[in-house]
């Protein structure tokens, strides 16, 4: 074993990276993304990388690229410097004491700090999160052009591709009953040959989620995520015991931390959790919340803010130490960005992401693609949700 691995320099910078085509979203739709990157240097020379990525600004919850590149520089960095990097519980809490919230700040932080002391060791990261219990595991797609035509096309393409066989689409931003007809219209085109999933992302109310819901699941939907406020457990509670014998219900927005999935746990308001590591804080209270869930007969899925491949790869590493009930995951982040940072991403055979190995996260960042998307560079604003489709709602 080695000594103190010292934290010796931490930064961070945001990304612009633009996606395949817009991508839908209840609030919102997104062209780019821009994924805070964070490099980590140990005084023993071994330097980590890790990454937070928010979906529309601050538009998906508080956190925004730049709110996160100011926490780290400005408290989480100076927190860390001249700590013992092994650690790695403790450098969490002194990020806590110096930093209330901001848990995706202090995700993309922790991540760095775990591929720099894994690659010091030699060891993939699964290794320092309790061990792998999973090769690969099925890897869903979002549907989110917008487009009946478009969404369907693709969903063809990727069934012939073998890359997917979970759809997950997005709704709530139109009128309800123009959702249920285009979910149907799609899952009629993909009957018997795809799992459907939808999302709603907090947009309706209790009301709204009780009579439209049932619509969705006799249209061959098996799989609710946050149909409601993160707010209204109530709601979600209502319908987990009322839809359950059908269609499972899962949380995400509501869900951040562990104390969440208690409250969730408690209430018997979900069937499932949707696991990130941006909103849990980290890989390690990824690993809390999953416990939660797992003591309560919860099932779990594999979430994702649209990260690149790196941050994609840290959480398959997370995902791979995790239980048996779980409905897949959907780190496909890296197949809507128009380009990557890593040399060589994370391969899919057979519907399933295969999980990688190490050392550290098992991918190597291209410094010269940091470079080209780097913000700085390109003198981007920040990114501003598109507001016309939830406006045309109102
Ligand atoms: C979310 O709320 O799940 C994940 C996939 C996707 O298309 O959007 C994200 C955010
Ligand atoms: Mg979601």
């Amino acid at each position: 074993m080695t000594g103190p691995l010292l934290i010796e320099r931490i930064e961070a910078r945001i990304l612009d990276i633009p996606t395949i085509r817009p991508h839908k979203l209840s609030f919102g739709a997104i062209n780019r993304q821009s994924p805070v990157i964070v490099q980590l240097w140990l005084a023993n020379g071994a330097t980590g990388f890790g990454e937070a990525a928010t979906i529309g600004g601050p538009s998906w919850n508080e956190e925004s690229p730049e709110s996160i590149q100011h926490a780290i520089e400005a408290y989480l960095a100076p927190a860390l410097i001249g700590q013992d990097g092994r650690r790695i519980e403790a450098a969490l809490a002194r990020m806590d004491a110096w930093c209330k919230g901001n848990a995706f700040a202090k995700s993309a932080v922790e991540m760095a700090l775990i591929d720099a002391v894994a690659r010091t060791l030699g060891v993939p990261a699964w290794q320092l999160l309790g061990g792998k219990r999973h090769e690969s595991l099925p890897l869903a797609w979002t549907l989110a052009s917008g487009h009946i035509e478009r969404d369907i096309e693709e969903a063809h393409l990727r069934l012939e591709q073998k890359r997917h066989r979970i759809f997950k689409m997005k709704i709530g931003a139109r009128r309800p009953a123009d959702d249920v007809a285009h979910v149907s219209e799609i899952a009629r085109s993909l009957q018997g040959k795809a799992t459907l999933t939808v999302d709603v992302n907090q947009a309706w109310d209790g009301n709204t989620a009780r009579r439209f819901l049932p619509q969705m699941i006799d249209a061959g939907v098996t799989l609710i995520e946050q149909p409601v406020a993160k707010w209204n457990v109530e709601a979600l509670k209502t319908l987990t015991a009322t839809l359950g014998d059908r269609a499972s219900i899962m949380a995400d927005e509501a869900v951040c931390t562990p104390q969440d999935a208690m409250r969730l746990a408690r209430e018997q308001a979900s069937h499932v959790f949707s696991l990130k590591v941006a909103k849990h804080g980290g890989l390690l209270r990824t690993r809390a919340v999953a416990a939660v869930a797992e003591a309560a007969d919860i099932g779990w899925y594999g979430g994702t803010m649209l990260e690149t491949s790196l941050g994609s790869a840290a959480s398959a590493h997370v995902f791979a130490t995790l239980g048996a009930q779980h409905h897949g995951c959907e780190l496909f982040g890296p197949q809507l960005l128009v380009d990557d940072i890593v040399t060589e991403r994370m391969a899919i055979a057979d519907f399933e992401l295969q999980l990688p190995d190490g050392p550290g996260f098992g991918v190597e960042i291209d410094l010269a693609q940091l470079e080209r998307f780097d913000r700085r560079r390109a003198g981007l604003q920040a990114t501003h949700i598109d507001l016309g489709q939830a406006t045309a709602k109102a």
